[in-house]
């Protein structure tokens, strides 16, 4: 199967500033940033979606989250605070079928999102 555009850069065929990666997981400099600071967190496995998740992904998740937790703090905005989301399908405003959380900060962010 085609490798997903996420998978790619996971596996360093497409080129992007990468922060965090480990057997799991990568972390990366999204191209278009929407925040001084906005990282994508990805799994290794492409996962299509928050929608596409398995029972056997929770482990997987719960890692996702201790490195979530961790590249705020190497990126300097654990302290002053950030925003995780996850855009899910076409409402969503998903865009990249590869699972991915987004990491913004380093100023404040306003709410409601558009
Ligand atoms: P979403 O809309 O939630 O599917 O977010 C996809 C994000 O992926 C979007 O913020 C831009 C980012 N992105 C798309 N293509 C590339 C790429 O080739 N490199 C990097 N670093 N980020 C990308």
């Amino acid at each position: 199967m085609e490798k997903t555009l996420f998978e790619k850069i996971a596996d360093k065929e497409i080129p992007a500033e990468i922060v965090y990666e480990d057997d799991q997981c990568v972390a990366f400099r999204d191209v278009n940033p929407q925040a001084p600071t906005h990282v994508l967190v990805i799994p290794r496995e492409p996962i299509p979606s928050l929608e596409s998740l398995a029972e056997t992904n929770a482990p997987l998740l719960g890692h996702l989250w201790m490195v979530i937790r961790d590249v705020a703090r190497q990126e300097g905005i654990a302290q002053g605070g950030y925003r995780v989301v996850v855009n899910c399908g076409q409402d969503g405003g998903q865009t990249v079928d590869h699972l991915h959380f987004h990491v913004l900060g380093g100023r404040p962010l306003q709410w409601p999102p558009g």
